[in-house]
């Protein structure tokens, strides 16, 4: 093991060793394995957004071979998606590629209730498809996040139990508008609450230099804000200090210049790594391994420095 791998380890001490493993796995694997830093591909698109949108551009996405295949050509540290696409690829990809199902999921069709993922798969799913960690939503903000708080304290007890650690995608949503969503405050908080919750692994979105809640705005005159570099160092500092592994999504498609100056903010303020999904999948395959070797690129010196 690694002095880095050792280094975030110990922050998580407490923990049984089926769940130290296995987020040794997720640590250990692919072209950053040991560096301490992680680049995870997520296909949850076709069910969050639907299958036009999140494969169309590339439409060799419709294949639920390409992903893990993508993932592993390109040295991701592991691939995220839900039930449907992890069952029709996990006989070959078990044990190859660190696997994260996603448990829980949502549509984008709408409906009269604020947002809530519906749970689509569980801890014994992981187990039977060879696992790494289970991946769950939370939207602070919508007015059903209790029952997603509670139903997360269930699922990360039981998959704990079996030696499985939770990756917790943060994102608030519901009664903020498009800005307050990705505002540094309210990320910095969604970051805590999952941290709280017991997340393993926090995910959240790049925060932008808005403050949001009114409550908070005399706290942020003395914080640094005003770089991406000082807003991750800020969201990394409130996941326990740094002592969770914080990771930052790609969001949707941009051109390569945006996404590569994004991740170099990121990986300047200290974040974990990336979750890159639209930003990959979108591309051709040529172009995707391209990105994500240059992304990988950036988080390697980072690590080094
Ligand atoms: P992207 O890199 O495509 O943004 O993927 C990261 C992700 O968290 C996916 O897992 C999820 O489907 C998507 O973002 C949600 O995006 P949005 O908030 O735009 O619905």
């Amino acid at each position: 093991m690694t002095k880095a791998v050792e280094r975030i380890l110990a922050n998580y001490a407490g923990e049984n060793p089926g769940v130290l493993g296995n987020l040794r796995r997720l640590l250990n694997h692919g072209r950053l394995g040991g560096t301490g830093k992680l680049v995870i591909l997520p296909v949850d698109q076709g069910f969050e957004h639907g299958p036009a949108r999140s494969f169309a551009p590339n439409p060799a996405g419709y294949d639920p071979a390409y992903h893990p295949r993508l993932a592993v050509e390109s040295g991701c540290n592991a691939y995220a998606a839900p039930l449907g696409f992890i069952e029709a690829i996990a006989h070959r990809y078990a044990g190859e590629l660190p696997l994260i199902l996603k448990v829980n999921n949502s549509d984008s069709l709408g409906g009269p209730d604020a947002p809530c993922s519906a749970l689509t798969s569980a801890v014994p799913d992981a187990l039977r498809l060879g696992c790494a960690a289970i991946g769950y939503t939370i939207y602070p903000s919508s007015g059903l996040r209790n029952r997603m708080y509670e139903d997360l304290r269930d699922l990360i007890r039981e998959a704990r139990a079996v030696g499985l650690p939770t990756v917790v995608w943060s994102y608030p949503r519901g009664a903020l508008d498009k800005d307050g969503e990705t505002a540094i405050d309210v990320i910095a908080y969604a970051a805590q609450i999952a941290c709280q919750l017991g997340a393993h692994v926090v995910k959240v979105k790049p925060p932008t230099e808005v403050v949001a809640e009114a409550a908070a705005k005399k706290s942020y005159e003395s914080i640094p804000i005003g770089t991406l570099a000082e807003r991750a160092r800020h969201v990394v500092q409130s996941a326990f200090d740094g002592k969770r592994i914080v990771i930052f999504s790609g969001g949707p498609a941009k051109g390569t210049d945006a996404v590569l100056e994004e991740i170099r903010g990121l990986a300047e303020g200290g974040a974990y790594g990336s979750i890159v999904g639209r930003n990959a999948f979108q591309r051709s395959p040529e172009d995707a391994k391209k990105l994500l070797s240059d992304i990988m690129d950036i988080y390697a010196a980072a690590a080094a420095s």
